[in-house]
């Protein structure tokens, strides 16, 4: 049984609640943002190059769209693990299911009562004892080979490309790129219109849906090998993306790690899934994957670099701040935004 509670958690990884109406997003509205450093930078330090263009997220792709399911994979493993669930699980638990429902059913109609007076008084078969203990033994083991096979590829992590450090926060994410210059990334869940005082950002259809886009994206280089190194600041959070099929808890005083290889640039969206308190329900985790030249101006435009490149400017990596773009004129969002959630 332990077994099989294994390989049905490993099977619910991919699912995450339909949080969201899923309104496919049409039009493509990326913010392009200008770095603004905070500071003037000394005269020979270069300027900051503008970040990239972020993509709008694609209708069912990445997205809780209404589909019963697991969301479609972009990663090998997950592949691997939504086929071990669609094609061998759900398989065994139909022909189970059929074949004891059958046999119940042949039961009760072959030995009720008017087609059989008289009972069988037996109470002992060794035929049948063996086969009933074999049996479910047998099934046991066709689900721990897949399910073992699947968490050793988990757990066995390719050298990576990229690393990245996820920190859980009472109730925002932030990430860090400590092997591309060091900076951190704060991602706060971006609210609906109605929602914000005039003049501060809201979120648009390009952002992504209702309760998972996020002020800003994690972003990695497709097919490559992104390890992330997760833990928190307070409580116990959890890291899940379910198109990656990865789902880790951060928590305090520990560094988790998982690690994914993404076949198909895009956005996907996931959310903290273990409840962390009054706004776990509100720190989504939006992830833009980019080829690897869009990835690299993409950490030029936060002050980063590709690694082993010389840094930059020998000023400390500025963030970027977001500009201004048409009515939803953008508010300069707070390094660590922890004030500006607990009002919320
Ligand atoms: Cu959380």
């Amino acid at each position: 049984m332990k077994l099989m509670g294994w390989a049905i958690a490993l099977a619910a990884i991919g699912l995450s609640p339909a949080v969201a109406s899923a309104q496919a997003p049409q039009a493509a509205s990326p913010q392009v943002t200008t770095a603004t450093p905070a500071a003037a930078p000394a005269a020979a330090t270069p300027a900051p190059a503008p970040s990239i263009d972020y993509a709008a997220p694609t209708p069912g792709v990445g997205i809780p769209d209404g589909r019963a399911g697991i969301q479609d994979q972009v990663t090998a493993l997950g592949q691997q693990a939504k086929d071990f669930h669609n094609n061998w699980l759900l398989l065994m638990c139909a022909v189970i299911c059929v074949f004891v429902l059958g046999l119940l059913l042949w039961t009760m109609f072959r030995y009720r009562r008017g087609a059989n007076p008289t009972p069988s008084r037996t109470s002992h078969n060794t035929a049948i004892e063996v086969v009933w203990t074999l049996v479910p033994v047998l099934v046991l083991v066709a689900i721990a080979l897949p399910s073992i096979r699947l968490i050793r590829a988990q757990y066995s992590p390719p050298p990576a490309d990229v690393t990245i450090k996820v920190i859980g926060n009472q109730w925002y994410w932030t990430y860090q790129y400590p092997d591309n210059g060091g900076f951190e990334i704060v991602a706060n869940m971006l609210k609906e219109k109605k929602d914000v005082k005039p003049g501060e950002r809201y979120r648009t259809d390009a952002d992504g849906p209702p309760l998972l886009a996020a002020d800003e994206r994690l972003v990695i280089p497709v097919g490559k090998v992104v390890k992330f190194i997760i833990t928190s600041n307070d409580v116990i959070h959890s890291f899940a993306v379910p198109a990656f099929w990865t789902k880790l808890d951060a928590n305090p005083g520990r560094l988790n790690e998982t690690w994914v290889k993404v076949d198909r640039p895009g956005v996907y969206f996931g959310q903290c899934s273990e409840l962390c308190g009054a706004r776990h329900g509100f720190m989504p985790i939006a992830v833009e994957v980019v080829p690897e030249a869009t990835f690299n101006a993409w950490l030029a435009s936060k002050g980063g670099t590709p690694e082993g490149a010389k840094p930059s400017t020998e000023a400390p990596p500025v963030l970027a701040a977001p500009a201004p773009t048409g009515d939803n004129a953008a508010v300069e969002q707070p390094a660590i935004n922890q004030a500006a959630t607990a009002q919320n």
